[in-house]
């Protein structure tokens, strides 16, 4: 299949799969000889560096198309939210319903045997992204409760062979998707699963000290992941839940994704929570939204009402403008927003969220230009609304209208505006002055757009931004962290569910964090910085440059991936009010990680 890209994206031939695996136990052999010759180092180095494909290569579409429909639907959408007169609460999630009410696996195998969506028409879902203006649809093929919707011969709990239904509809989406031009990809729970002895999940009918979890990993998941990457087409990318155990576990799915399609890209929660990143992008919570731009790839993933998988009680859906807020909002912080609609049992979307899906996708049609193919913004998040950015081109997405009409830009520094004019008006063009670092745009008297006005202003180049000025209060220390550092070179602003919001990536002394500090307090100031740093980063120098000063500090271990330590770095005198830059880097170039920056702290003291 070529892509809209020019890109093609290939399947490997199963005939392939014994071949990768193959030179997986070769290439484990060869990395365990490496590790014993070099000592601890090579074990930073995941076995998944050597594919064809980069993760910038894999990435590019995932950047551009920045808005996806996550379709959760199987047996749970049965029974709605309730199951023998209980209900699930609105506001949790009706797709956890079999071990909410520890439904024991012999009921729950019934409802699933009445799964029967007659009503399903992959073109009309695959059609409700398309209109909405998404890219790329995920489709639950199989959720916590272990049943396949697709036809698995890996296990007969699957739609083809347990219901009457009888129909693949993972593959019908597949088709449907492909003939419509929009990315398909599938979710795969690898760890849960509450039909299976050995998944994750169910206490209530089986015994857990009897689980065999590698048994599940190999006997269930794995092949089943393989099914889904051999016999479904290109697939945009698999979308895993609830991680693993161990590092090796989630290596081994990402080889097994990359050796059958290497373009296949792999979201974050293949991996244990507890630990760095394994896929190519890193989810948010569920729901998720971070403070701050990200720099690493990252998508959200957003509900419509307060549910994943179909209730019949909650009727709480979002309005047209929150969704389309929610989308600006991911996407001015370099985001990828997938919005979740959980289908009926019949196989037809709720009409309420066909309807706002489809107000979204006529905003989408009109403003579409904001959001494709831009990154984070460096603007602020402005009361009255966010900004994107696409090369010299710079979009105010304006939420809440100004009631004397002048949008006012702080923080815009001295960027030289070329024009301004309302992106569905691009003949009229708006009057605008910058004042004292202020851009004053002047807007009609008239909404054009209740859900989200968007002026495009063109630059005369990239938007450059004064980097954010870290202040004081009396006593107070000064706490610098990821919101107001400033990364260069490969210095990243990340996220992991154990690490929350940390810097890491930089290996050499081009990669650093500055911050820009204005002191009023002068005298002595303790240092103290927070790391994580694994075993084999030990010793890793880095300098620590605070106005004139610089302090050096060796890398200690403190444990596994996020286990944050706080060190001290000693004492040093700021003797002048006014202005100061500190800026952290390697001291060297090294083959890994320099840490897991947390925070730097500087405390007065008398
Ligand atoms: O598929 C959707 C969720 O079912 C799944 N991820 C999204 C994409 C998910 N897996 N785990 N979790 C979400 C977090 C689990 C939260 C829980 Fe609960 C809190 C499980 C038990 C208590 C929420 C509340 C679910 C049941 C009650």
């Amino acid at each position: 299949m070529v892509y809209p890209d020019g890109s093609e994206h290939i399947i490997k031939p199963t005939r392939k799969e014994t071949h990768v695996k193959g030179t997986k136990g070769a290439l484990v052999g060869l990395v365990s000889v490496v590790m014993l010759l070099a000592g601890m180092k090579a074990h930073a180095q995941s076995r998944l560096q050597a594919t064809s494909t980069t993760p910038d290569q894999r990435l590019q579409w995932f950047q551009h198309d920045k808005f996806g429909l996550f379709i959760h639907f199987g047996p749970y959408s049965v029974l709605a939210g309730e199951w023998q007169g209980h209900r699930v609460p609105v506001g949790n999630e009706a797709e956890w319903i079999m071990q909410r009410f520890n439904i024991p696996v012999k009921n729950y195998r019934e409802v699933a045997r009445q799964l029967n969506p007659v009503k399903f028409n992959a073109d009309d879902w695959v059609s409700v992204a398309k209109a909405a203006g998404m890219k790329y649809l995920v489709i639950t093929a199989k959720h916590h409760d272990g049943f396949a919707m697709y036809h698995s011969r890996v296990s007969d709990y699957n739609i083809v062979d347990w219901t009457q239904f009888k129909r693949d509809l993972v593959k019908e989406l597949a088709v449907a998707c492909r003939k419509q031009g929009i990315r398909f990809c599938f979710y795969y729970s690898q760890r849960e699963d509450w039909d299976d002895p050995d998944g994750y999940g169910n206490n209530w009918d089986y015994d857990r000290s009897k689980k065999n979890f590698d048994r599940y990993l190999e006997m269930k998941s794995k092949p089943q992941v393989r099914e889904l990457l051999t016999n479904y087409g290109p697939v945009g990318l698999v979308w895993f839940d609830r991680g693993l155990e161990t590092r090796d576990q989630a290596e081994d799915f990402a080889e097994l994704v990359r050796g059958l399609q290497p373009r296949c890209l792999i979201n974050g929660r293949v991996g244990s929570y507890g630990q760095d990143l394994v896929g190519d992008y890193q989810d948010m919570n569920d729901r998720g939204m971070p403070v701050g731009g990200m720099e690493e790839p990252w998508e959200t993933p957003q509900i419509l009402n307060d549910t994943w998988g179909y209730s019949k009680f909650d009727q709480n859906w979002k309005p047209p403008a929150v969704v389309i807020h929610l989308l600006v909002e991911t996407v001015s912080k370099g985001g990828n927003y997938l919005l979740n609609v959980g289908p009926m049992a019949d196989g037809t979307m709720p009409a309420a969220a066909v309807a706002t899906l489809r107000q979204v996708g006529a905003w989408m049609r009109q403003n579409g230009e904001s959001i494709y193919g831009t990154t984070a913004s460096p603007l602020p998040e402005y009361p009255w609304g966010r900004a994107t950015v696409k090369g010299d081109k710079v979009y105010l997405h304006i939420f809440s209208w100004p009631g004397d009409h002048v949008l006012r830009v702080s923080d815009w520094g001295k960027n030289p505006v070329k024009a301004a004019s309302l992106l569905v008006r691009p003949a009229e063009k708006l009057a605008f002055r910058q004042s004292n670092g202020t851009l004053l745009v002047s807007l009609p008297p008239q909404i054009p757009d209740f859900n989200d006005t968007v002026v495009v202003l063109e630059m005369a180049g990239p938007l450059k931004v004064d980097p954010p000025i870290v202040t004081q209060g009396s006593d107070m220390p000064f706490q610098l962290d990821y919101m107001n550092g400033v990364t260069a070179g490969k210095a990243w602003k990340r996220f992991n569910r154990k690490g929350g919001f940390f810097i890491s990536k930089w290996t050499g002394p081009e990669d650093s964090i500055t911050w820009h500090l204005l002191v009023s307090q002068t005298g002595s100031y303790k240092v103290q910085i927070s790391y994580a740093a694994r075993a084999e980063w030990q010793g890793g120098k880095y300098a620590l440059a605070i106005g004139q000063q610089t302090l050096t500090g060796a890398v200690e271990r403190t444990g596994e991936d996020f286990d944050y330590k706080t060190m001290d770095l000693g004492t040093i005198t700021l003797p002048q009010a006014g202005p100061i830059t500190v800026r952290i880097q390697p001291s060297a170039s090294y083959e890994h990680d320099l840490m897991q920056f947390q925070s730097l702290e500087l405390t007065p003291i008398y």
